[in-house]
């Protein structure tokens, strides 16, 4: 601070420098004074701050540069960042939409689910259901198709020998005859007369009858499933022949060839085991005649290759001066088919059969023409 002093003048002697002379000399008015320096002081400020303001200008103009490229370069990733918002925007708004749409979509596809459980638990318990009706069917289906072979072989044995052997020539038939072997033989023991008394009761009490038609499974057809052998169907076919049980024909009193035969093969067998007390063996020969006829009837093989016929209903008794006999084979066999010759053309085929009268379980002992069935008697 610069001391001015009011109402005094300086002395000369006491300023060296010709500048404060020169003042000196031509002194000013006090208050001019002032004002010179105080534009000088102003001036010397305006410097200070001028030389501040250029010294500032130079040392933050480039901050102030680099301040407003990092402002340009803000406002840019604004823009940017404002660019990205409205997409981020739209994009949301587009996945609200499509939230929306998948929610519709959801509780469809969880409607449809518990429809599909539901669905599935009725299916399920008819599926079982299904199973069990399956299994029940199979097994009928099999108790079926074993009825139905059953009923095949059931069949078979009411028109065809020897197939008919086990229903018609057991134990329990044979007895069917007691009665009548009684009557016929007097329960003599005298085998020869007994037999020929046998075929006389027959020939007298048992008249000839044709067969009616009889139905049969002429063919089945059968799948194979799992082991089993399943029928699908069968063929239904008659035939005009029915072996009759010996009892029926001793009820009816009568019948054709097979049921004359098969009531001399079992009164002829009750009579060797009940009355003669021996059982020798006796044949049923199946005759097949040239005309395509077939026959039935009794073959009692005897000792030294010999022969006795009995034929109830072909009334043919192997004799000799009008009694029962016996004679070699061969011969008795040609004279046999001649007494058809007439009628059916002679003997073409002839099977044997030896039938256990217990169970009716039989052998075929033999077949074939006469000379190759003769030799089966030596
Ligand atoms: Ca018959």
């Amino acid at each position: 601070m610069i001391e001015t002093r009011k109402g005094n003048t300086l002395p000369c002697n006491r300023r060296s420098s010709n500048n404060v002379n020169q003042m000196e000399a031509a002194p000013l008015p006090a208050g001019r004074k002032r004002s010179t320096s105080a534009t000088m002081l102003v001036c010397l400020i305006a410097g200070v701050v001028a030389g501040y303001a250029l010294a500032a200008f130079v040392v933050y103009q480039p901050q102030v540069a680099s301040l407003q490229e990092d402002l340009s370069n803000t406002r840019a990733d604004l823009s940017a960042l404002q660019a990205d918002y409205d997409s981020l925007r739209d994009d949301y708004a587009q996945l609200g939409l499509e939230h929306s749409s998948l929610n519709v979509s959801y509780w469809e596809l969880y409607s449809d689910h518990s429809r599909l459980l539901s669905d599935y638990s009725e299916l399920s318990s008819e599926h079982g259901e299904l199973e069990d009706a399956h299994s029940a069917t199979t097994s009928n289906y099999k108790s079926l198709s074993n009825e139905v072979r059953e009923l095949y072989g059931v069949l078979i044995s009411y028109s065809f020998v020897p197939e008919a052997f086990r229903r018609v020539l057991n134990d329990g038939e044979v007895q069917m005859t007691s009665d009548a072997v009684s009557s016929a033989t007097g329960s003599s023991q005298d085998f020869w007369p007994s037999v020929e008394n046998i075929y006389d009761y027959i020939v007298s009490n048992i008249r000839y009858v044709n067969d009616i038609e009889m139905p049969y499974l002429s063919a089945y057809r059968q799948v194979k499933l799992e082991g089993f052998d399943y029928i699908t169907g069968f063929t239904v076919t008659t035939y005009k022949n029915y072996v009759q049980t010996p009892g029926l024909t001793l009820e009816v009193n009568q019948g054709d060839c097979d049921d004359q035969a098969v009531l001399a093969y079992a009164m002829i067998k009750y009579y060797m085991k009940h009355i003669h007390m021996t059982e020798y063996i006796l044949y049923i020969a199946r005759l097949e005649f040239s005309n395509g006829d077939a026959h039935l009837a009794v073959f009692q093989p005897v000792q030294e290759g010999q022969l006795c016929i009995i034929d109830p209903a072909g009334k043919y008794l192997t004799s000799r001066w009008g009694s029962i006999a016996s004679e070699e084979a061969l011969p008795e066999l040609r004279a046999y088919s001649d007494y058809w010759l007439g009628s059916a053309g002679g003997i073409s085929h002839i099977e044997l059969y030896d039938v256990d009268v217990t169970d009716g379980s039989y052998a075929l002992v033999g077949e074939g023409n006469i000379d190759q069935v003769a030799p089966i008697f030596k």
